[in-house]
């Protein structure tokens, strides 16, 4: 493979990152990872034309601004043994049907229970959002802390009946994901590990909480009670094993 300078731009709490970041150390590309806080990262999107993070900045191939391009970027350059997504065309489908509902539905689900529980913990905000960012963005983060913080309960709407509704949509597709393996295969789609795996785990880390994750999960004794009893009811589910091997097994770094 020709490596490039390839810079990928995070936030650190950020599980669409951690799922480019991922794909990135799973085919041992070198990359440099610039983490921001929320809203300072927006000077750096904006430079490679991107609004949220991830961004793969690239030398050949430009900027990749959506983690779902940039894991078909690295497909196309990935040896035929890491490919992430099949060559046959169903089952090439079924990967992209997969990864779009965990984009669309697990994501958003999972991002807005995980908030509404934290998003008033300075600690645990100053963990997920500051974890390698540059000085002054932490500085910036000290001093701005309660207004984003509200911005953040206006903007994603977090309520206790909201976070009910993404509760019960993040257990959907945990249903689902532990009906498809309820056969006793080893992955979502065919004999093989592919994006719609990856996607499933890296977006349901911030709730599964694999001890593999660079931020290094709180305990649950930590954690609201309400939210505990919630996450360790997901772990032991079928899927939720199912993220927690995937993470000891296919997790591998560069
Ligand atoms: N479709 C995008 C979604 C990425 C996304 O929502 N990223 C969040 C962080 S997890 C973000 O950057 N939020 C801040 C913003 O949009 O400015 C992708 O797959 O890359």
């Amino acid at each position: 493979m020709n490596f490039q300078n390839y810079r990928l731009i995070t936030i650190p709490i950020s599980h669409f990152s951690e799922k480019a970041r991922w794909a990135l150390d799973r085919l041992n590309i070198p990359y440099t990872e610039e983490p921001h806080v929320p809203v300072f990262h927006r000077f750096a999107t904006l430079k490679y034309d991107g609004s949220s993070v991830p961004v793969l900045a690239t030398e050949n191939h430009g900027n990749l601004v959506d983690s779902t391009d940039i894991l078909h970027y690295l497909n196309a350059i990935a040896p035929v043994d890491k490919k992430l997504y099949p060559e046959i065309p169903e089952l090439r489908k079924e990967v992209e049907e997969l990864e779009d509902l965990f984009d669309e539905k697990l994501a958003v689900a999972v991002r807005n229970w995980g908030y509404f529980y934290k998003v008033k913990d300075r600690q645990a905000m100053r963990r997920g959002w500051c974890t390698n960012t540059p000085w002054f963005e932490q500085m910036g983060f000290t001093i701005l802390f309660p207004l984003l913080s509200n911005l953040l309960q206006k903007k994603f709407q977090l309520t206790a009946e909201n976070a009910a509704k993404s509760l019960a949509e993040i257990q959907e597709v945990f249903e689902l994901v532990s009906q498809k393996l309820s056969d006793g295969r080893s992955y979502l789609v065919g004999d093989n590990f592919s994006a719609a795996d990856l996607t499933f785990a890296a977006l349901s880390a911030p709730i599964l909480m694999p001890p593999e994750h660079f931020l290094k999960p709180q305990p649950l004794s930590q954690l609201p009670p309400e939210m505990a009893i919630v996450i360790q009811e997901l772990q032991t589910t079928h899927a939720g094993n199912y993220g927690l091997r995937l993470y000891r097994e296919e997790r591998h770094f560069s």
